[in-house]
């Protein structure tokens, strides 16, 4: 993007988002009235970011969000293995392993199951300050997973069911001294019961349009609540089995390790990346007449939120108002706080949410027995510069 293309699209954005408040207007349908909405600059967006690494990841830039739901286009896209090649004439989705009726269905099968809608956001576990453009809220069409799986008849034994994406990648396992090269498909597992609720959801459309090849087409898992990682692109094989599946994305590289002194002693546990933490981040300032407007964004479980409060440099936490056309439960939630009186000159700007449990989204420092880098919900101050 260049400047200018930036600056527009953030104005149309910023205009948007100025007529959520009118009744029965969708926002993306009110026309671009605004004069005079501006865009206050970030002042810590490193200068080497690449929003689009060609052909197949993508950021999103948090300043642009200009609805409820992220186009496909724009939507946040990462995978390990690339794209993979997906016959679209001859998919099927196999179903297998501990099952009485093992199963392959193409897309007209799965929708001949039913079709339904679920709106859901995720970030990728790995998304982070000061940018947080890991990120996307998308309304899917699909089926529920247990709807598919009662197709095939899961088993009492089944314990674990384990998702396979059409992609691989050669890769070296190591196992004590030896080494196998091997050809590794990308795969993750949920235990029965979470796979069995009414939750995790099969999809092959994303906000109305088939999914791209970006989101995983033509089928993906999407686990409402959860990290990224948990939602399996091109989805081809489902499979149920007794053992615990411990393949490397689900047991070695989406894990968290943190340390805490129990009585004098440094103690370590290493958990898997699984729901999403409580987190809510600042996507941006824009000055609309003599006021400035502040947007954030919240992501969670989908633990009912209680409140989002805005904190200026050393100033007191003032609460942020909740925006009427987000509050779908695995949906990200806006939030917005007018901030009067800003004075020119470099600010902090830091929001943090609170969740109906009680729970605070955690500072830095309240993380810092986290050692290893997934999983960071942390309050995240950012740097503008009021002109
Ligand atoms: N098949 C497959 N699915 C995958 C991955 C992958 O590498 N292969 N990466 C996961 C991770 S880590 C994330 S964050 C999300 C990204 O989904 P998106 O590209 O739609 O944003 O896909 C998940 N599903
Ligand atoms: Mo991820």
């Amino acid at each position: 993007m260049n400047n200018q293309t930036t600056r527009r699209t953030i104005l149309k954005g910023s205009l948007a988002m100025a007529g959520l408040g009118i009744a029965g207007i969708p926002e993306w349908a009110l026309p671009l009235l605004a004069q005079g909405d501006m865009l206050v600059p970030f002042t810590d967006i490193p200068d080497n970011v690449r929003w689009e690494v060609p052909p197949d990841r993508r950021t999103l830039d948090v300043r642009t969000i200009d609805g409820p739901f992220t186009p496909a286009d724009k939507f946040a896209t990462t995978q390990h293995y690339g794209h993979p090649e997906v016959d679209m004439a001859t998919y099927k989705l196999k179903i297998g392993g501990l099952v009485n009726t093992p199963k392959s269905l193409t897309i007209d099968d799965l929708k001949k199951l039913g079709s339904t809608e679920l709106v859901a956001g995720f970030e990728c576990s790995g998304n982070r300050g000061p940018l947080q453009g890991l990120s996307g809220n998308g309304k899917w069409t699909g089926v529920s997973l247990k709807t598919v799986l009662a197709a095939a008849g899961v088993k009492a034994n089944a314990r674990d069911i384990v998702f396979f994406g059409a992609d691989h990648g050669e890769e070296e396992v190591e196992w004590r001294t030896q080494k196998y090269k091997v050809d590794y498909h990308f795969g993750r597992s949920l235990p029965r019961e979470k796979a069995l609720s009414a939750e995790p959801f099969v999809a092959w459309a994303l906000n109305g349009q088939p999914l791209t090849k970006h989101q995983g087409a033509p089928l993906r898992l999407i686990v409402p609540g959860w990290y990224g990682v948990a939602n399996v692109k091109w989805l081809s094989e489902i499979h149920a089995q007794e053992a615990n599946y411990v393949g490397k994305y689900q047991s070695r590289w989406y894990r968290t390790v943190r340390t805490e002194m129990v009585d004098g002693e440094m103690k370590v546990s290493e958990t898997e990346v699984t729901h999403m933490q409580l987190k809510s981040f600042v996507a941006r300032v824009t000055k609309a007449g003599n006021a400035h407007k502040v947007l954030a964004v919240v992501l969670n479980d989908g633990t009912p939120i209680k409140s989002v409060e805005i904190k200026v440099d050393e100033g007191p936490w003032q609460m942020a108002t909740p925006d009427a056309a987000t509050k779908d439960k695995y949906g990200w939630k806006f939030y917005t706080y007018t901030w009067n009186g800003a004075t020119s000159g470099d600010h902090t700007i830091v929001s943090r949410a609170t969740d109906a449990t009680g729970l605070v989204q955690p500072t830095e420092k309240d993380l810092e027995s986290k050692k290893s880098f997934l999983e960071q919900n942390s309050q995240a101050p950012r740097k503008l510069k009021i002109a």
